[in-house]
């Protein structure tokens, strides 16, 4: 038996499913699920010393691919000083600052511990902030395993075909109202046969949980002036696109202001972390300013700081969006060429390092669209890539991530691996 195939039965005897996240157990493709031992630039190495190209990038956290030298030397150089102190500190400082110069939307910030704090905490003060109640979410956007948004979400819970989880009261379910994105009708709609009002949207700019999926044109606008007209705090929720699509996000992208934004993984540097903020005159509602409590034992973990400003630094230094992009696109339009060299359906949505694969006849512009794709077409692929040497991510709602430690020939062995695949389709 190999290690990860024995790790496994000793996990799945003491740890739900084996994992500690549910998308990990590669319930969707089938099959064990490897352990990985360590993971260096754009490779994992496994259990069972199986070097894989990683298209998972952690979720998104190693844009600078695995174990970079600067991040790994930040950290150790704050470890010596201790690993959590529960009082503030200098890199909460540096932290901050860099969110606030860097994201258009940030005046204020807090730290948090992950994407759900961040999301959770966000419209816990959009509530607080506005005396409103109800949220709009998207069907399909994934914004962690927070209870009002555990309702039509995506990513894991859409993997494993529950995408309202069990455990949710329905009086908190009712507070959250789902519509379809790409659809500005509908939230008028919404605005408008609201009584006691909506106190914000939360959205994933770019929904990147029931794979990639772009705005029409005009859309976030629209989303914005919907917002402004009815005094709702809009929320982009930053968490994955958030200093990889470009430095400052989606919202440097498309020029774009939310009101708040909520942030994670790589302002992490690969520990946990978390942050939101936004306007002064909304932050200044937390405690211990305001009305609206939040906090958190290792919110500004020192290490956690320290590989987080290591990795921001490392961006504003490279800038890799431009190299980013190009792997991307060359990635992107490849596989589509070879798709339709064997008549298979096949979408591949791409922006900067971020890709998904819709085995569909047509574009996907939202979550209905998402959930008629083919998935066995999927399934097949994984596992063809990963007895080969390439990891995709473990679900057909999941988006691909490119780190800056990719290369071409990376991009072209997977070309190549993708071609062996759909000869054999
Ligand atoms: P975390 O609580 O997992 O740090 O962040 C939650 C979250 C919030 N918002 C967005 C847009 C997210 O994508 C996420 C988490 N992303 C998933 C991957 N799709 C994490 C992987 C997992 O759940 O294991």
């Amino acid at each position: 038996m190999n290690q990860s195939q024995e790790l496994f039965d000793r996990a799945k005897k003491i740890i739900p499913g084996g994992v500690n996240s549910p998308v990990r157990a590669f319930r969707a493709v089938g099959g064990t699920p490897f352990f990985t031992k360590q993971a260096k630039g754009s490779r994992l190495i496994t259990a069972d010393d199986q070097e894989l190209i990683d298209y998972v990038c952690t979720w998104g956290p190693a844009i600078h691919g695995h174990d970079h030298p600067v991040i790994r030397e930040a950290v150790s150089e704050a470890l010596a000083k201790g690993t959590s102190f529960g009082t503030p500190g200098p890199d909460e400082v540096e932290m901050a600052e860099l969110l606030v110069e860097i994201v258009p939307s940030v005046e204020k910030i807090r730290m948090c511990n992950s994407g759900t704090e961040a999301t959770m905490s966000s419209i816990r003060l959009a509530r607080g902030f506005t005396g409103k109640s109800k949220i709009i979410k998207f069907a399909g956007c994934y914004h962690g395993h927070v209870d009002s948004l555990l309702v039509k979400a995506g990513s894991g819970a859409l993997t494993l075909g529950n995408p309202d989880s069990a455990g949710i009261p329905e009086s908190f379910a009712k507070e959250t109202i789902v519509l379809p994105y790409n659809d500005l009708t509908a939230v008028e709609n919404a605005f408008s046969q609201s009584e006691d009002g909506i106190a914000a949207i939360i959205v994933e700019p770019y929904p990147a949980n029931c794979g990639l999926i772009l705005p029409d044109d005009g859309y976030l606008e629209g989303l914005r002036k919907i917002c402004d007209h009815n005094q709702a705090v809009l929320i982009f929720d930053e968490v994955m696109t958030g200093f990889r699509l470009s430095l400052g996000g989606v919202q440097e992208k498309t020029g774009v202001t939310p009101d708040m934004t909520a942030m994670g993984k790589i302002i992490g540097g690969g520990l946990p972390v978390g942050a939101f903020g936004g306007k002064a005159e909304i932050m200044d509602f937390l405690a211990p300013l305001g009305p609206v409590y939040q906090a958190g034992t290792l919110s500004g973990n020192p290490l956690a700081m320290a590989a987080g400003v290591a990795s921001l630094q490392l961006l504003k230094e490279s800038m890799p969006y431009d190299r980013l992009e190009s792997l991307g696109n060359q990635l992107a339009l490849g596989i589509q060429q070879i798709a339709k060299e064997y008549s298979i359906p096949l979408q591949v949505p791409q922006v900067g390092s971020m890709y998904c694969l819709f085995f569909n006849e047509n574009p996907v512009r939202n979550f209905e669209d998402a959930i008629s794709s083919h998935s066995e077409y999927f399934k097949k692929l994984f596992q063809h890539c990963l007895a080969n040497g390439v990891y995709l991510p473990p679900s057909p709602y999941e988006t691909c991530f490119i780190s800056n430690a990719h290369i071409e020939n990376d991009i072209s062995k997977t070309l190549d691996l993708f071609n062996e695949a759909f000869k054999a389709f």
